[in-house]
C-alpha cells in the first residue's frame, strides 16, 4: 500500500478520482415535493483507482496517508480539482454552488496551508463563500491554540469552515466554542435510527440551538429516508446529506443531474 501510495502521488495523483456528493440546502416539504429542494452544493470525496491494487474508498487509504505525511499531495490535488469544479459550475450552471472539501489536521500543520487555499481560490477567481473547509476531531488536535490560529488566518480568506462527524471520535463541545466554525456536521450515526431514536432526535435539536447561540449552521449526514428528514423537519436543520437524495458520483454525474439541468 505504501509503496504504491509514493507512486501514485509520484504519478501527479492522476489515479485520484475526486466523487462528489450533493449537500442539499433547505429541502421543500410540500406533499409531492419529495426530493426537493433549493440549492444544492457538493461534497468531495476522494477515492483511489490504483492501476495495481483497484478501486480504493477513502477509509482504506487515508489513516495510512495521514500516517505517512502523504495526505497533503493528496489533498493539495482533491482541494485543486474541487476548487476548479466550483469555478466551473459557477461560472456556467444552473445555480450557485458551494463545494466542500475534507482537510485532514495533519494538512492543518503545515505551514504553508493557509497560501495553498489563497492560491487556489485565487486562481479559479471562486467566491470564497462558496468553497466550505472540513475538519474532523477523529484525529485528536494537539495543539489547539496553534489550531485555532491556523482557522482563524483560513477564515480570514473568506471560506467557511465545518466540524465534521460531530458527536464521534474526540468531538468536544469545547471545541464548537473555541474554534470558529460555520456550519457543525452532525454524524451520520445520528440519522440510522432518527426515526425512531428519541436520544438522537434530541441530539440533533440540541445542536440545531447550539449552533443559533454560535452561529454555526447545521448539517445532518446519512439521510436515507424520507421519515428521517421528516424526524427533523422544523427543527432548524439547514443542510441535509445523504443516499436519500444521492450517493457520491463522478463529476460528470453530478454535473449532468445536479448542474446543467
Ligand atoms: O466517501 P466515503 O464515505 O468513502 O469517505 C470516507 C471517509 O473518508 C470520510 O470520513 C471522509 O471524510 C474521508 N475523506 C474522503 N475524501 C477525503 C479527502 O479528500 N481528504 C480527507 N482528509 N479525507 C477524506
Ligand atoms: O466523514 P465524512 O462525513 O466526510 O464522510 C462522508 C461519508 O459518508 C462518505 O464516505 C459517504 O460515502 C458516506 N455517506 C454519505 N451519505 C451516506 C448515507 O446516507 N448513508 C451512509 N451509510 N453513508 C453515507
Ligand atoms: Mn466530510
Ligand atoms: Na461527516
Amino acid at each position: 500500500l505504501e509503496k504504491n501510495m509514493y507512486d501514485a502521488i509520484t504519478k501527479s495523483c492522476s489515479e485520484f478520482e475526486v466523487y462528489f456528493q450533493p449537500v442539499i440546502s433547505e429541502p421543500i416539504d410540500n406533499k409531492s415535493g419529495r426530493k426537493q429542494y433549493k440549492h444544492v452544493g457538493a461534497e468531495a470525496l476522494v477515492r483511489w483507482n490504483s492501476s495495481k491494487l483497484g478501486f480504493l474508498s477513502p477509509d482504506e487509504f487515508v489513516p495510512l496517508a495521514e500516517y505517512l505525511g502523504l495526505i497533503t499531495p493528496i489533498g493539495n490535488h482533491v482541494l485543486k480539482k474541487a476548487c476548479e469544479c466550483c469555478r466551473q459550475w459557477n461560472e456556467s450552471g444552473t445555480g450557485e454552488y458551494a463545494v466542500s472539501v475534507n482537510l485532514s489536521v495533519v494538512q492543518i500543520m503545515q505551514n504553508d496551508i493557509v497560501d495553498v487555499i489563497r492560491k487556489n481560490i485565487e486562481e479559479n477567481h471562486i467566491n470564497p463563500r462558496n468553497l466550505v473547509l472540513e475538519l474532523t476531531e477523529r484525529l485528536a488536535i494537539n495543539d489547539l491554540a496553534r489550531t485555532k490560529q491556523t482557522l482563524l488566518d483560513i477564515k480570514a480568506l473568506g471560506v467557511r469552515l465545518a466540524l465534521d462527524d460531530f458527536g464521534t471520535g474526540y468531538s468536544a463541545l469545547s471545541s464548537i466554542r473555541a474554534l470558529p466554525f460555520d456550519i457543525i456536521k452532525v454524524d451520520q450515526n445520528f440519522a440510522k435510527d432518527l426515526a425512531e431514536d428519541d436520544y438522537s432526535q434530541a441530539f440533533i435539536r440540541m445542536m440545531a440551538e447550539l449552533g443559533k447561540a454560535i452561529n454555526a449552521e447545521i448539517c445532518v449526514e446519512g439521510i436515507e429516508t424520507q421519515a428521517q428528514l421528516d424526524a427533523i423537519k422544523g427543527m432548524g436543520v439547514k443542510y441535509v446529506q445523504g443516499y436519500y437524495y444521492d450517493k457520491p458520483m463522478r463529476r460528470v454525474a453530478f454535473e449532468e443531474k445536479y448542474v446543467y439541468n
